[in-house]
């Protein structure tokens, strides 16, 4: 019995690991351990030897069972104590700067230029970017023989042969958002279309998908004194200056009669632009009276509302804004010039060249 005491106690106090505890609990207290084959021993006994040796064997399982518990809790703190030795970490180090995403310039300057308008009363209109040939042409006074209209200029949509349905293209303009807006709103109407557009075109100054933000409003007496007076009050807020002169240079466009385009007075001293001084003059946007051909196609009657339209590359403006020299960085992911320039505007080298649309 002490033989027995010994052996498993030594085995107890002697074992480092779980698994190995476990084995030593099976060989003494399991169904075939040698302390439970001893009880079942008990039954060839005389009655007195089985009280006493049977008293004893009980005594010796506690003794072991407790022992063998007692162990299993110090080897359990033993490894909580060892895996927190190890996971140690330092909390005062400082923490690892987390990239923070920003908002892109174009996004960042649609909005802004959203803001503006939505201050003037203008509501924001917007349509699909795969539209009928009619919403983005036809309706627009584009006539079929427009060089707009060539395959080389427009991404049609395919079809197969013998599909009835009319030509789909990308929108070459969100023109055609203002088309929908007047056929179902009727006039009196004020409202901006902020979104992309496609042509066939890319180099240094063009990329295939770029955003517009095309304004419209028509009223009774709507004239193109108000179209400077809002187009004044844009540039006043969108370039944080506080006179800003516009020169409307006579333009022709399909959709607008009288057209014009609308250059802001500036300077570019040693590479940098200055809006609202100095002698020379950027085009910054096109505009003009809405064509009564488009305001009959889209359900207005001509002689009794007019308005003004006008439609500004956003791209282009941002790229102002903030001193972006290629529209190309803004689509081949290089951002490099985000962190250089810090997002500060309007005194920073900027386009080379000269940009146009
Ligand atoms: C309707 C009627 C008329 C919108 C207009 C322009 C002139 C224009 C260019 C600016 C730079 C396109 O992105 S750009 O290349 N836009 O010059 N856009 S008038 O005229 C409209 C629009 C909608 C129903």
């Amino acid at each position: 019995m002490q033989e027995l005491r010994d052996k498993y106690l030594s085995a107890v106090a002697d074992v480092t690991d779980e698994a190995a505890l476990e084995e030593i609990r099976l060989a003494a207290l399991g169904k075939k351990g040698e302390i439970s084959l001893k009880m079942r021993e008990l039954g060839k006994m005389t009655p007195e030897e089985r009280q006493t040796t049977g008293k004893a064997l009980n005594v010796l399982r506690d003794e072991i069972d407790a022992a063998l518990r007692a162990k299993k809790v110090a080897l359990a703190d033993a490894a909580l104590d060892a895996r927190l030795r190890e996971e140690w970490l330092d909390v005062t180090l400082p923490g690892r700067p987390r990239r923070a995403g920003t908002i892109h310039p174009v996004s960042q300057v649609m909005d802004e230029v959203t803001a503006i308008f939505a201050d003037m009363g203008f509501a924001v209109a917007e349509g699909p970017q795969i539209e009928d040939d009619w919403h983005n042409f036809d309706a627009l006074n584009i006539a079929p023989e427009h060089p707009a209209r060539q395959e080389h200029d427009t991404f049609f949509m395919h079809r197969d042969e013998g599909d009835t349905r009319p030509p789909h293209v990308l929108r070459t303009h969100t023109s055609p958002v203002q088309i929908r807006a007047m056929l179902e709103q009727g006039a009196p109407i004020r409202v901006i279309a902020p979104g992309r557009v496609y042509r066939m075109d890319m180099d240094q100054t063009h990329t295939p998908m770029f955003h517009q933000v095309e304004g419209l409003a028509i009223g009774k007496d709507i004239s193109m004194a108000n179209l400077k007076w809002v187009l004044e009050e844009f540039c006043k807020a969108f370039f944080e200056v506080d006179g800003v002169e516009l020169r409307f240079r006579a333009s022709h466009f399909p959709f607008t009669e009288p057209s014009a385009e609308v250059d802001i007075r500036c300077s570019w001293e040693g590479g940098s632009l200055k809006i609202g001084e100095g002698d020379d003059w950027m085009e910054i946007l096109g505009s003009g009276m809405v064509h009564p051909k488009v305001l009959e196609s889209a359900g207005i009657d001509p002689s009794e509302w007019q308005g003004f339209a006008f439609g500004i590359g956003i791209d282009r403006l941002a790229m102002l804004k903030y001193g972006i020299p290629d529209l190309r960085a803004f689509f081949e992911s290089d951002l490099r010039w985000l962190k250089h320039y810090g997002f500060s505007a309007l005194d920073l080298p900027t386009v080379a060249g000269g940009l146009s649309r």
